[in-house]
């Protein structure tokens, strides 16, 4: 029974804490030596612990900054439990903040945002999140549409492109480190292995990015340099050449799509001249690609990465509107794509949905939940109110946050305003594994265990499987599980029995498989009892494998409309045109970002923040494999040689990104695989500020979130912009030391 699951992969921990992937894995993460590697590590959090501040005055001050006091199991729960009837009392359940994003860890039971949902559900109710970090501005427009929200399912798969398709052009490339994980666990590591047999089956792959890097080199990509946040201009050069050209497919565009008119009006004035001004990219190589998009059977691919900006609604549906110009949308292996290769398992073969053992949340009474991008508004603006898709949300007063299962210092923007908001918090209640940043910046901190001291059930969104996760060791000195520590709270507030209904860990596991194996039973599968489960480890559907996406739509848009006004694609969209915003017309368009290499002053650089190869977010940052990707112990930022050479900084030099919203120092690296005018840096190193109780104090380590923008795509979607933001870089050699891995302040 050594054997348990991750994000990253399934693999076998032995007693002596070696690791093997699986066998059946061809290429298994060289992130599954990570977690067995620190679980036992000084970074642990060992105890229950509370902020001194706190502890003797209540006071918010010194959050982040101050030492913290250990307590025992009983005192902590005591604490809490006091604390969340308080604010209940004083400011009713609006006044508790349970919109804990966060990928926490693999396993379904012990899902760490579930089970503290489960929690505030049961105590009444708190303000909710709605929308992602992933890809929120596409999840804002796809439904208008397409009239589906389900992003990841909108993409063709590998087999397809292996077996049809004969050009990929793919916006923001599909870098292969991304489909290492998966939420809720990659099964097998098969990217590397696909992208071989398309290139060896004759498809060709170009790879549209400021950065070389984002498409493997072992397919012989073509690289278009595009200038970052220009995709759209690129987009409508592209779809004007098809149109100038006569090559657009107006019999698909009158069939199977609305409003394509209005949209052709505006495609007039946007020309692959006018393309190339503002992409940087010559009009010959747009109307060269435009020519053999037409000519060959094509793929057009959008990254989620791409839609993370300002007005981020819009590459997603120009994406649309541009296969609909080239017309194979619905046939295999064509089309278009949103995030091919973002994560792992949306492009290997889709199967029909299976049911998943999985938590019940319950029903959470307050019906209040605020978009993820805008959380520090939702801190700052008590009593106003946020434009959001045609309504308005008011902003409650939020007086706790209570957080398990995210790193709030990972995924917002702009921290430095979120920490203006952070210190109008009363209290802050976490759960972590780790002293890391969303520890540091508590007020209670609750140890918890990790993967490999729990029991549980793997089951992803993307593959028809299940697959017990043991138990390879006891919990680390007082680490509990989320879920016996909601519960045990959840007795002594007297809704105990509605959370755990009298169930242990086993009990739980056993309950959660059997409603999903007898809903399973129910759709024509044998899946054995949940005995036979844990005994053999493992449970693999036959479900029939999905047709290509949109295929029924295109054999018969009546008998399979979509669920659109028109059942159609919408090219120009009705209900959007209709809410009224001045920057959406209703149809795709242009708009020249607020911060953009365009209308950047003479030295200022665009910076992009990609997903990291050597962990995931910020999770195994302490880890010897994220460690030895640093520069000088802080994380690397690419930089074109030619900024490098113009500023004095060679590779290897300590560098200061800056700007209006804050600074971090990183290590420079130089490469000529950057668009000139282009940083870019992985996010998830620990934020590390150099004085933590003063407002604006430098990051030491790496973080691109002091420097990003909170502003929302657009008052459609309301979602991350992380991409859209102009930076200025120098040399440094006075460079604060990292502290970041310093452990617990006690
Ligand atoms: N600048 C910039 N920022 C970005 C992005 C970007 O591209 N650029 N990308 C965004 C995206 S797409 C995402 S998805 C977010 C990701 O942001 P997050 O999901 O918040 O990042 P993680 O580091 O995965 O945070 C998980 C946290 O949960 C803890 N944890 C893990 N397992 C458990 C458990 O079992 N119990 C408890 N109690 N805790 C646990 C970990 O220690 C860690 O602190 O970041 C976003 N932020
Ligand atoms: N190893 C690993 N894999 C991961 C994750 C991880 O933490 N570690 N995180 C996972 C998660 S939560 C998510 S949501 C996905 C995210 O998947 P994506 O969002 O697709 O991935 P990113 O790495 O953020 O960005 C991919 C590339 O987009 C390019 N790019 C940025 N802006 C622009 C632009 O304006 N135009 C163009 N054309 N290109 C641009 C950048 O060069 C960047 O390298 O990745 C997942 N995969
Ligand atoms: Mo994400």
């Amino acid at each position: 029974m050594s054997r348990t699951a991750s994000h990253w992969g399934v693999y076998d921990v032995d007693a002596d804490g070696s690791v093997r992937g699986m066998p059946e894995d061809p290429h298994p993460s060289p992130l599954v030596r990570g977690l067995p590697e620190l679980v036992g590590s000084d970074l642990r959090v060992d105890r229950p612990h509370v902020r001194e501040g706190w502890l003797r005055r209540r006071t918010r001050e010194g959050r982040g900054a101050e030492r913290f006091v250990p307590v025992g199991w009983d005192t902590a729960l005591e604490l809490v439990a006091d604390e969340l009837t308080r604010v209940r009392e004083r400011h009713g359940n609006e006044g508790i903040y349970g919109g804990c994003y966060g990928w926490a860890s693999a396993g379904r039971l012990h899902h760490a945002p579930s089970t503290l949902k489960r929690f505030l559900a049961g105590f009444g109710g708190y303000v909710d999140k709605v929308g992602n970090h992933s890809f929120g501005a596409a999840l804002a427009v796809m439904p208008h549409v397409v009239g589906r929200s389900d992003i990841p399912n909108l993409t063709p798969t590998w087999p397809e492109v292996v077996e049809h398709t004969e050009l990929v052009v793919m916006f923001g490339g599909a870098h292969l480190k991304n489909t290492a994980v998966d939420p809720g666990g990659a099964l097998e590591h098969t990217g590397a292995d696909w992208f071989a047999r398309a290139h060896a089956a004759g498809v060709r792959f170009v790879n549209v990015s400021p950065s070389r890097e984002d498409l493997t080199a072992s397919v012989d990509p073509e690289w278009l340099p595009v200038r970052p946040g220009t995709d759209v201009a690129l987009m409508l050069g592209l779809a004007h050449t098809l149109l100038e050209d006569g090559r657009a497919d107006r019999e698909f565009l009158a069939r199977y799509c609305d409003g394509w008119e209005s949209f052709e009006r505006y495609l007039h004035g946007h020309d692959a001249d006018w393309a190339a001004g503002i992409t940087g990219i010559a009009a010959e190589r747009i109307r060269d690609l435009a020519r053999r998009m037409a000519a060959h059977r094509t793929l057009v691919t959008t990254s989620w990465s791409v839609q993370r900006a300002q007005h981020g609604e819009q590459p997603p549906w120009m994406t649309v509107a541009l296969a609909a110009v080239l017309g194979g949308i619905g046939l295999p292996g064509q089309g278009f794509g949103l995030g091919f290769g973002s994560i792992r398992g949306n492009v290997v073969p889709r199967t029909e949905p299976v049911p998943r053992p999985t938590l019940p949340l319950g029903k959470n009474p307050v019906d209040i939940a605020i978009p993820v991008g805008r959380f520090a508004d939702l801190l700052l603006h008590p009593g106003e109110e946020l434009e959001y898709a045609g309504g308005r949300i008011p902003l409650p007063d939020v007086r706790l946050v209570y957080s398990a299962g995210g790193n709030p210092f990972h995924h917002n923007a702009n921290l430095n305003r979120l920490l203006e908001g952070w210190r109008r918090l009363d209290t802050v209640i976490v759960h972590e594994q780790f002293w890391n940043p969303p520890a540091v910046f508590a007020d209670i901190v609750l140890p918890a265990t990790t993967t490999l001291e729990r029991n549980d059930v793997l089951a992803t969104e993307f593959a028809p499987e299940w697959r017990a996760m043991y138990r390879v060791r006891p919990p680390h000195a007082q680490a509990r599980n989320d879920l016996d520590v909601f519960a045990e709270l959840a007795d002594r507030l007297g809704f105990g029995p509605d959370y755990h209904e009298g169930r242990d860990e086993m009990g739980w596991l056993r309950h959660l498989y059997d409603v999903a194996a007898d809903r399973a039973r129910e759709q024509g599968y044998e899946p054995p009892d949940f005995d036979g489960f844990w005994t053999t480890g493992r449970v693999t559907f036959p479900a029939p494998a999905s047709p290509p996406v949109f295929s029924a739509f295109r054999a018969d848009p009546v008998a399979h409309p979509l669920a659109t006004p028109s059942g159609r694609i919408q090219i120009t969209s009705p209900t959007v045109a209709g809410l009224g915003y001045d920057d959406q017309p209703g149809h795709p368009v242009w708009h020249e970002p607020g911060e953009w290499l365009g209308a950047a002053g003479p030295t200022a650089l665009h910076l992009l923040s990609n997903q990291p190869a050597a962990r995931l977010h910020s999770q195994l940052d302490p880890s010897s494999g994220s460690r030895a990707t640093k520069v000088d112990g802080r994380e690397p930022l690419r930089i074109a040689r030619v900024d490098a050479e113009a500023r004095g900084i060679a590779d290897g030099d300590t560098v200061r990104v800056s700007n209006a919203r804050g600074a971090f120092y990183a290590g420079a690296r130089v490469t000529d695989d950057l668009v000139p005018g282009v940083l870019s840096i992985s996010t998830g190193a620990w934020y590390d500020p150099a004085e933590p109780g003063t407002p604006g104090s430098p990051d030491k380590h790496g973080s691109p979130n002091v420097v990003t923008a909170d502003s929302g795509s657009s008052r459609l979607g309301q979602a991350p912009v992380a991409q859209t933001v102009l930076v200025e870089v120098e040399k440094v050699i006075d460079a604060p030391p990292v502290t970041a891995f310093a452990g617990a302040r006690v």
